[in-house]
């Protein structure tokens, strides 16, 4: 009896059991998954993204500003954002971008330091297929190691430079140039496009021209050595940033001469402290370049995430100020 009953049991399983598994009629595994009705990937949004910045530093008011706008910006679209501060050294952008990879953020937007060196560690990028979008600075590599640059045109910056500067000193002068970081985009086009002009005015002649670094400190002590060096035959100064100027008016005050008249000056940013020693008198002019690159960035690391085509490159739109309507025009100004 025990027996038979089990034996029932048995059979009952058997022919529950056996139909599932030997149905022919079951989808092999490759079949694909019905979709939604458009068939469409559903898009990301702000919420979704996870995005990498290595910023290069903190040496300017300018980039405080950029730094600000990306950070302001990311916190109100909601956007998760991993910051760094490489502090002026390429070695450690490098190293944020390999953590980046290997943290398998959407994107990366990196302001690179230099133009040089970046092959490799965008190649490593790419490979992981994380897509890098160059903010403010441009690198020299090939144009499928990045999908987009956003930044100014540091070329026209150095020719309007040129062009205020031969409108303040009648085509003639001796001048020194504060170049930016060695090897930085900014500092290499800002230096061009400042020469193409000049070649226009034989009477305007540039005596000197070294690296402050795109810093206060470094634009006064540059300016200290070449006051010594050249005394009160400079006329003119040419800064690739606001704070070298700034730091080079503190030079020629201290030398015994009044910046903005006995040497006429001019800069590149249009930052507060620049409209602020145009309203002292001090600065003749300065180039605007916009730092406030948040919004248009983060726009652009979305479209990129969503497949969307973005332009390989990004202008800002920017102006050139002088001291005659600083005061009225400052209260307005977001850095
Ligand atoms: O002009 C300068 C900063 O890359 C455009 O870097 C930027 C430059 C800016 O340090 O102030």
């Amino acid at each position: 009896m025990k027996i038979s009953r089990l034996f029932t049991i048995f059979l009952i399983f058997v022919m529950l059991v056996l139909p599932v598994g030997c149905n022919q009629s079951t989808p092999p595994e490759s079949t694909p998954m019905p979709t939604s009705t458009t068939g469409a990937k559903p898009k990301k949004t702000y919420k979704d993204l996870i995005i990498g910045f290595a910023q290069l530093g903190a040496e300017s008011e300018w980039r405080v500003a950029n730094t600000k706008s990306i950070k302001e910006t990311a916190d109100n679209l909601g956007v998760e954002l991993r910051f760094s501060d490489a502090q002026q050294s390429q070695q450690k952008q490098i190293e944020a971008i390999r953590k980046l990879i290997i943290e398998k953020v959407d994107v990366i937007g990196i302001s690179p330091i230099v133009e040089t060196g970046w092959e490799e560690v965008f190649q490593e990028a790419k490979d992981a297929g994380i897509p890098i979008i160059l903010s403010d600075r441009r690198a020299a590599v090939p144009e499928d190691l990045y999908v987009t640059y956003l930044g100014s045109d540091f070329l026209e910056e150095g020719r309007n430079a040129a062009r205020v500067l031969a409108k303040l000193v009648n085509g003639e002068a001796k001048i020194v140039e504060l170049t930016g970081t060695i090897d930085s985009a900014p500092a290499n086009d800002r230096f061009k496009g400042f020469r193409e002009i000049l070649k226009s005015y034989p009477g305007m002649r540039i005596i000197d021209s070294e690296s402050g670094d795109f810093t206060r400190a470094r634009g006064k002590e540059v300016m200290d050595t070449f006051l010594k060096q050249y005394g009160n035959s400079i006329t003119a100064v040419f800064a690739h940033n606001d704070d070298m100027a700034l730091g080079a008016i503190e030079a020629i005050k201290n030398y015994g001469l009044k910046p903005g008249i006995d040497i006429k000056i001019v800069s590149i940013d249009a930052s507060h402290g620049a409209f602020e020693a145009m309203i002292a008198g001090e600065l003749n002019a300065t180039v605007e370049c916009n730092p406030l690159l948040g919004p248009q960035f983060f726009d652009l690391a979305l479209k990129v995430v969503n497949g969307e085509p973005v332009p390989k490159w990004v202008p800002s739109t920017e102006g050139i100020f002088y001291p005659d309507n600083a005061v009225e025009i400052l209260p307005s100004r977001k850095y």
